[in-house]
């Protein structure tokens, strides 16, 4: 499988059909994988409100997303993995935390309903230093990327993902993208 031919931009010129594509959640935990095994961290989407959505295809797609503060008094809990989860609900978070931020978006299959489910985790182009579990994300999803693959390495995947996040900067500099930063949605 050779992929170091990938196109730079995708999508049209404009954002056509199904998208734009909004969703709303709430910041769950996932299986903690994608920070320690893969150093890229990803908000994971509630299973109903990913549902909920016109998106059919697994793969990788890409567009905005802002993060903010919920109500909430922070707490600690072991999820269904067996990895203690600190829900802080936004607290604690910077300012520039909650701008709204370039973001790429994995759907796969759920591993939680036995793969019989899509599902999707996002990875914001942005440093957070602190976790969020339970802040409210609001998302505009503008384009695909690629289809979900299986990789042969860790590596490879990782690889992938940094050409997904080069590729969403990219083509999200065009006019027609861009303007979706200031969408009221996000207000
Ligand atoms: N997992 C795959 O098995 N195949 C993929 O092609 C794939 N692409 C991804 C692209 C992005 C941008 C992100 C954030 C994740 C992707 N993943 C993919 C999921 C990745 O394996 C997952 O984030 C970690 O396993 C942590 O749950
Ligand atoms: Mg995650």
């Amino acid at each position: 499988m050779d992929r170091s031919n990938r196109p730079s931009i995708v999508g049209e010129d404009t954002v056509s059909f199904p998208y734009p594509v909004y969703l709303k959640s709430y910041i769950i935990p996932g299986f903690g994988r994608g920070s320690s095994e893969l150093g890229i961290p990803t908000a994971n989407v509630e299973q109903q409100e990913f549902d909920k959505l016109n998106i059919g295809e697994t793969g990788i797609y890409y567009g905005w997303t802002k993060v903010d503060k919920s109500d909430g008094g922070e707490y600690t809990n072991r999820n269904e993995s067996g990895r203690d989860v600190h829900h802080t609900f936004g607290n604690g978070l910077d300012p520039e935390d909650y701008e709204v931020h370039p973001m790429v978006m994995s759907v796969g299959w759920n591993p939680f309903y036995g793969n019989k489910k899509r599902s999707a985790e996002i990875h914001i182009m942005h440093k957070f230093k602190t976790s969020f579990y339970g802040a409210s994300l609001r998302v505009v999803i503008l384009g695909y990327i690629r289809p979900e693959l299986n990789y042969v390495s860790k590596e490879a995947l990782i690889q992938d993902i940094n050409t997904d996040i080069a590729v969403a900067f990219k083509s999200l500099e065009r006019e027609g993208y861009k303007k979706y930063q200031k969408d009221k949605f996000f207000e």
